[in-house]
């Protein structure tokens, strides 16, 4: 640990606030007391139980009965709290309602329907690096270019989305991640478009606002053969626009960044382009794009010794899950040559990230294209954060590339 870096004492890692700025910029010192203090951290100012190693963390996932996502897996209690939009049938939901949306999701982003895109894909990222690399001057920023360029073309036509208003889909998704927080300055900041930005989202899920060959209209094919409601099927679209765009432009940043700051790693890449999808997970891991989620307790539960009320929220902490030593070699390493699997930055267990393989896709895409024409990638300057409750989020990466001859 550097000398300037603060680290709460473990006496008092119980009244730190998790969504202060300071924490949400720099979380590691925070993941290291909560770590040390114990298997269960009860946080006063929430009163709300942490898990920050990945024992629990990955024991907390997989027990979905005694840990529950249907009164919402932010700080808000659905028991006592309205919230903020209907809750989703896949995160915020329990069996065995939350099967049937499942399913459907899970056959619609299988692997099998992803194999239909993924030359498009491949064709399209080939494009976007060749564009950048000829626009742009050797330094630019890699975030708006690259991380959120690419998913914002692939993403939304695969959805079967309209063209127009697609600028909404980060702010909302934004808005979305920060409402599972508490409602400090950041949901306060993003109140005034809450109404707006669900209308628009709520009336692209309709079904005849997208097109027959999407994701969406595939969802709506499913309610037709009974594997859903039809009132289920726009809330089921809701899901991909909500969880498919953020995520994965800062799952993307996170694998530049790690790049642009590991050189050896990326020659690693360049020799060995089949390394893109193990290097997207790595780094997933490594910067856990979603920091934490909750669940709530249906039974007292016994935690190490420690009883989590009945009816209480449980914080976990994926990203210090991620980092924990007792579980990872040389943990804070961005190392090609490891295996990330058994990571939980996409979660685990029935709630585990259902559009994983698309992610894992836009990836792959986007990494074998650049490692193909870029000879280097390093940082030119500081980056930025963008400050978000749950993501782990980027606002500018400015790198300088040397294009491969
Ligand atoms: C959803 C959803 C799923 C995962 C994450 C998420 C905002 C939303 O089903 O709407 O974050």
């Amino acid at each position: 640990m550097t000398g300037t870096t603060h680290v709460p004492a473990t006496s008092v890692v119980g009244d730190a606030d998790p969504f202060a700025p300071e924490h949400l910029l720099h979380p590691g010192p925070l993941h290291r007391a909560l770590r040390a203090a114990g298997p269960v951290v009860h946080l006063r100012r929430y009163d709300v139980h942490a898990l920050a190693r990945h024992r629990e963390v990955r024991a907390a996932l997989v027990d979905w009965q005694n840990f529950r996502s249907g009164a919402g897996v932010g700080l808000a209690n659905f028991r006592h709290e309205t919230p903020w939009r209907p809750p989703s049938l896949l995160l915020e939901a329990d069996p065995p309602h939350h099967d049937a949306p499942r399913s459907v999701l899970r056959d619609v982003l299988a692997p099998p329907a992803l194999r239909r895109l993924r030359e498009k894909w491949q064709s399209t990222a080939e494009e976007l690096v060749d564009a950048v690399l000829a626009e742009q001057e050797e330094e630019f920023d890699a975030f708006a270019t690259l991380a959120a360029a690419f998913p914002l073309k692939v993403f939304p036509d695969a959805v079967g989305l309209g063209p127009d208003g697609r600028e909404n889909l980060l702010p909302y998704g934004n808005m979305a991640f920060n409402a599972f927080g508490p409602r400090n300055d950041l949901v306060t900041a993003d109140a005034p478009r809450v109404a707006e930005l669900s209308a628009w989202v709520d009336a692209r899920c309709r079904r005849e606002a997208l097109d027959e060959n999407g994701f969406g209209a595939r969802i709506w094919a499913a309610a037709d053969r009974g594997d859903l409601t039809h009132d289920q099927a726009p809330r089921v679209v809701r899901s991909l626009l909500t969880a498919g765009v953020d995520t994965t432009v800062h799952g993307l940043a996170a694998a530049l960044y790690a790049f642009a700051t590991h050189p050896e790693e990326w020659q690693r890449l360049r020799e060995r382009p089949e390394l893109a999808r193990v290097a997207f997970d790595e780094a997933v891991r490594w910067q856990s794009p979603v920091q934490t989620f909750f669940r709530t307790a249906t039974a007292d539960i016994d935690v190490a010794g420690t009883v989590v009320p009945e009816g209480s929220k449980i914080l976990m902490f994926l990203g210090s899950a991620n980092r924990d030593p007792d579980r990872w070699d040389d943990a804070d390493r961005f190392d090609l040559g490891r295996d990330p699997s058994g990571h939980v930055g996409f979660g685990m267990g029935i709630h585990q990230c259902v559009g994983q393989h698309v992610a894992r896709l836009e990836a792959e895409s986007l990494l074998t294209a650049l490692a193909r024409r870029v000879e280097r990638i390093e940082l030119c300057g500081e980056p930025r954060r963008h400050l978000n409750n749950t993501l782990r989020s980027w606002a500018f990466l400015p790198v300088r590339v040397r294009p491969a001859r």
